[in-house]
């Protein structure tokens, strides 16, 4: 149900708004000293994501500390592979680790109800968070787009270049699509329950949409998108869906008008007035402050907060980073942009 007193939720409706309402990418998590707390408390990082009782601190933390308008659900787009059954390990000063894929069958060994029995400790933690929220603090809940997933799955870990997952997809093309299909029916089930359990909003990170041709980005990005936005909707989630297609560059007015999201977040390489232009008049977006500038603080960081305020003045807007927050931010600085934002224009 729409609570006329969300505010994010009502530009995510078409509202725009002044000042609009922020949330950062990554504000649960470790630019926090009461997140590092925390997570002293599990073991590994996957047994952290599927503890209800942690999760839910971890996501109500930046609520309680900056008032947020939006709380992220705190769990990770590789739960969805750990579910399917692949092995997901996050090593300390590392990243993650999964063990490679090489076909599509390799993500059917699990049965539906198993991937959902492993993902309810989530479901639980979107069902406290909602509980636990004030009534103005919008949930989002969240996956990863197939196509990132995909990349972990097929690469076995961050920092790649990318270059296995694509020569995965120029080489075996109906393999790849399996791939992107079985994940995209898997997200919209994991999405749909999140949803069902009290979140607001729903979020697709396709954090790396960059790089591709626009062939590929329409098979590989906007294909597995948009199969999962006309599921959610043909099963009744009316949600609105933002979506995160990170470095597509001019590739985002096509994502934008393919997919079917509610919302596209901009990262923080897209020029404001360009995004203004070239996207259909009042979709909502979300972005796209350059999170180091966040971590810099100073006047640059006043300033560049009012432009891009201002930028997007008239246009349905979410202020947030172009990219997740960084561990090494000053707590002040967040701070200083929350005031800037809100400041009385
Ligand atoms: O021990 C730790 O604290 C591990 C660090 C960490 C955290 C805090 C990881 C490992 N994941 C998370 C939480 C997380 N991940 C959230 C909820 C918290 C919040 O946003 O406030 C969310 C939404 C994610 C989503 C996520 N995970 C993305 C998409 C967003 C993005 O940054 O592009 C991606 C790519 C991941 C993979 C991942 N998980 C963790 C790391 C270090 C990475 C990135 C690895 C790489 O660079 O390839």
């Amino acid at each position: 149900m729409v609570q006329a007193d969300k505010r994010l939720l009502k530009v995510l409706e078409g509202e725009a708004l002044t000042p609009p309402p922020v949330w950062l990418m990554r504000q649960a998590g470790r630019h926090l000293p009461e997140y590092h707390e925390l997570r002293a408390q599990a073991r590994d990082f996957l047994d952290f994501c599927y503890s209800p009782s942690l999760a839910t601190e971890a996501t109500l933390q930046p609520i309680r500390r900056y008032g947020m308008d939006g709380a992220i659900l705190f769990a990770d787009i590789l739960l969805i592979l750990d579910a399917l059954g692949r092995k997901v390990a996050f090593v300390e000063g590392e990243g993650p680790r999964v063990a490679p894929l090489s076909r599509a069958s390799d993500l059917q060994g699990v049965a539906k109800s198993a991937v959902e029995a492993r993902l309810s400790p989530v479901f639980e933690t979107v069902r406290r968070v909602r509980a636990a929220l004030p009534p103005e603090t919008t949930l989002i809940g969240f996956a990863g787009s197939p196509w990132t997933v995909a990349i972990y799955g097929i690469e076995g870990r961050g920092g790649t270049d990318k270059s296995t997952a694509r020569m995965f997809g120029y080489e075996q093309p109906e393999e790849m699509d399996a791939v992107l299909r079985i994940l995209a029916d898997h997200t919209v089930d994991y999405l749909a329950e999140q949803a069902k359990a009290g979140a607001d909003v729903l979020m697709l990170f396709e954090s790396w949409a960059e790089g591709l041709p626009e062939d590929a980005f329409e098979r590989w990005v906007v294909a597995p998108t948009r199969s999962i936005v006309e599921q959610l909707r043909a099963r009744g989630i009316n949600q609105p869906v933002i979506g995160f297609p990170r470095g597509a560059g001019a590739l985002v007015v096509r994502y934008a008008a393919e997919t079917g999201v509610s919302a596209v977040g901009l990262d923080t390489a897209v020029p404001t007035r360009w995004a203004n232009e070239a996207l259909p008049p009042g979709l909502p977006v979300q972005g796209n402050l350059d999170p180091l500038r966040l971590m810099a603080g100073g006047p640059g960081l006043d300033a560049r907060v009012r432009e891009i305020r201002d930028a997007f003045r008239g246009r349905p807007h979410i202020f947030n980073l172009g990219h997740g927050v960084p561990q090494t931010t000053p707590i002040d600085h967040v701070v200083r942009m929350l005031q800037v934002l809100r400041e009385a224009t």
